[in-house]
């Protein structure tokens, strides 16, 4: 039901859905009250989202930093995993950011898969590290990625593909319930309650993860500019948002409504233990070692 009342409002990822028959599942929201999918393990045919996607000559381009010790730590397991899992069958093309051009690990790639690599520079704080690549992505996207891809996913490095990460994932503008907050209630959600900041809100839809977002390069650029902006008017204000770069993202994603949500499965934390509506992990959180990571 939900889905045909989208294909009405006309939100383009919806009417494609209701065409490839995308099913509900009764254990777990499906559909947000903007609605947008939430999309759960069950609910699709991924042959049709592959067939439909190269057929419309869609192409991805995935974005990622490995900056100081995370390039050593977790690129090289992060890139091999993604060729076994993400996007397979389409055309991608890594943006692999680092300090370190000369430490890429050698990566064997499929067929109509590429790498780049963008030089930044390290920066400091951690923080920054983090926060900063909003800039970058914007940049790339503007320079290059707008050229010759459709679509883009941004990732955090420390974490290792396990399971389909596909086509069904692609849409206008893609957000990611965050594995710790998605079954609790929503005044438990970190947003930055912080009046002096851009970020701040008192309430949202939900509590999304900045390991994962993405959509078609337009609705990407329009993010990582937007929080880019509000991070730097934070910086002039002297404030920082709670949770950097993801509080900017969850304030955009209230004022822009995402139209595809991914459910957990799309980046969980096998800490969390057992949970009945997790059917499949797709992406996994890489153990931390901040004692080594995050010293100076
Ligand atoms: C980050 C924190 C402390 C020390 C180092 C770094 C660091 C991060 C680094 O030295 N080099 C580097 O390349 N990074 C990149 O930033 C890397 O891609 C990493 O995955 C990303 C975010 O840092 P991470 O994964 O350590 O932070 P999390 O897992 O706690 O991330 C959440 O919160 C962050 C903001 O605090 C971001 O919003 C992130 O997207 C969230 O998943
Ligand atoms: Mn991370």
């Amino acid at each position: 039901k939900c889905i045909l009342e989208s294909a009405k409002m006309l939100n383009l990822d919806s009417s494609v859905d209701a065409s490839l028959n995308l099913q509900s599942r009764p254990d777990v929201q499906t559909c947000t009250y903007w609605k947008a999918a939430i999309i759960w393990e069950g609910m699709f045919d991924p042959r049709l989202y592959d067939d439909m996607h190269k057929s419309k000559g869609s192409s991805v381009a995935l974005t990622v930093f490995a900056v100081g010790r995370y390039l050593d730590a977790y690129l090289h397991k992060f890139l091999n995993s993604s060729e076994q899992h993400f996007m397979v069958g389409l055309p991608v093309t890594y943006y692999v950011f680092t300090d370190m051009p000369e430490m890429l690990p050698d990566i064997k790639l499929s067929p109509l898969r590429s790498l780049k690599f963008i030089k930044v520079k390290k920066n400091s704080r951690w923080q920054d590290v983090s926060m900063m690549r909003m800039k970058s992505i914007s940049d790339v996207i503007e320079s290059d990625i707008r050229h010759h891809c459709t679509y883009v996913f941004c990732f955090d490095v420390d974490q290792v593909f396990t399971g389909r990460f596909g086509s069904e994932a692609l849409g206008d503008s893609v957000a990611l319930l965050h594995a710790h907050y998605y079954h609790l209630p929503k005044h438990l959600y970190t947003y930055d309650r912080n009046p002096n900041s851009k970020a701040y809100m008192e309430t949202g839809d939900f509590y999304y993860h900045a390991a994962v977002f993405g959509g078609s390069w337009k609705s990407v650029k329009a993010l990582t500019e937007a929080c880019y902006q509000g991070i730097m008017e934070d910086k002039q204000n002297n404030v920082e948002a709670l949770w950097h770069d993801e509080s900017h993202l969850n304030k955009y994603m209230l004022l822009h409504k995402p139209s595809r949500v991914l459910s957990p499965e799309y980046c969980w934390d096998t800490n969390i233990g057992y949970r009945s509506d997790i059917q499949v992990t797709r992406l996994l959180w890489a153990p931390k070692h901040y004692d080594t990571l995050r010293s100076p």
